[in-house]
């Protein structure tokens, strides 16, 4: 039977090739970014031959909005199997630098934005029993980097919000998983997809399939996390 998926962020970078590789994989897509650029993601799908595409404008960090994608959804397709929490933003600076406003924006995205989406799943897959939320974290959500406090910290908070509601939803059958690349060639933090200085980064293909990998995972197999690094890029274990 065909699945649905919901993917956020999908306007440009990571989350655009997860939707084009989950519907590669036959399933029925959603996408949403906050941005009128979400559109064009779905025109480009649809040019690629996948007709059951919608785009739902939509700011992760705000209740109404994503209930209403979740609420759009089931209202077109009837179901949703994968929600991909993609949607995310990033900067580097010295912690003292950091202004608050810039702080709490981030951690509306990238933290509220993905307790939204799940909140908004979840009534759903209970009562199916079954259905997917795959994150995409950071491989900084595990160790800590200079001029990161703010995003790490973010996506530390991601981290043990994933791993304690995977806990709490596995006995209804949903899983619950984290993807943690480190560095990507996207739009991220402000840089441009393609930038020579970035040839050996990892592309953004090698984080979709991480996603279709996980999401195809049989049924009585939990993918907890899967951490992606670039040959190139140093790191601390
Ligand atoms: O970044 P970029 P990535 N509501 O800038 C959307 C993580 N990650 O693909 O809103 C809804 O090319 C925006 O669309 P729009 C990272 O933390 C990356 O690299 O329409 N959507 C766009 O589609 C993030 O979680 C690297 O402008 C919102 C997308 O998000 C994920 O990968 C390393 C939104 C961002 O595309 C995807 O980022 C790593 C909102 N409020 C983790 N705000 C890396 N690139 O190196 C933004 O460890 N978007």
């Amino acid at each position: 039977k065909e699945q649905v998926a919901i993917v956020t962020g999908a306007s440009r970078g990571i989350g655009k090739e997860i939707a084009v590789k989950l519907a590669e994989q036959g399933m029925k897509l959603v996408v949403a970014g906050s941005s009128e650029e979400i559109n064009k993601t779905a025109e480009e799908l649809k040019q690629k031959g996948f007709s059951d595409v919608i785009a739902v404008q939509t700011d992760v960090s705000d209740e109404q909005q994503v209930k209403n994608l979740v609420d759009i959804t089931l209202e077109a397709f009837g179901q949703v199997d994968v929600l991909v929490n993609n949607a995310g933003i990033g900067f580097f600076k010295l912690a003292e630098e950091v202004t608050v406003e810039e702080w709490k924006k981030l951690f509306e995205v990238n933290v509220q934005g993905v307790f939204l989406g799940a909140k908004a799943v979840l009534p759903h897959m209970k009562e199916r029993k079954s259905g997917m939320i795959i994150t995409i974290s950071s491989d900084v959500g595990r160790y800590t980097i200079p001029n990161g406090s703010a995003y790490t910290a973010s996506k530390y908070a991601v981290q043990g919000f994933s791993g304690a509601l995977a806990q709490e939803v596995r006995e209804y059958g949903i899983r619950v998983g984290t993807i943690n690349p480190g560095m990507v060639d996207t739009y991220f933090a402000d840089s441009k997809q393609g930038l020579p200085e970035k040839h050996d980064w990892l592309k953004v293909e090698d984080i979709a399939n991480a996603v279709v990998y996980m999401a195809s995972a049989p049924k009585h197999m939990l993918i907890d996390e899967i951490v992606i690094h670039p040959l190139v890029q140093n790191y601390p274990i």
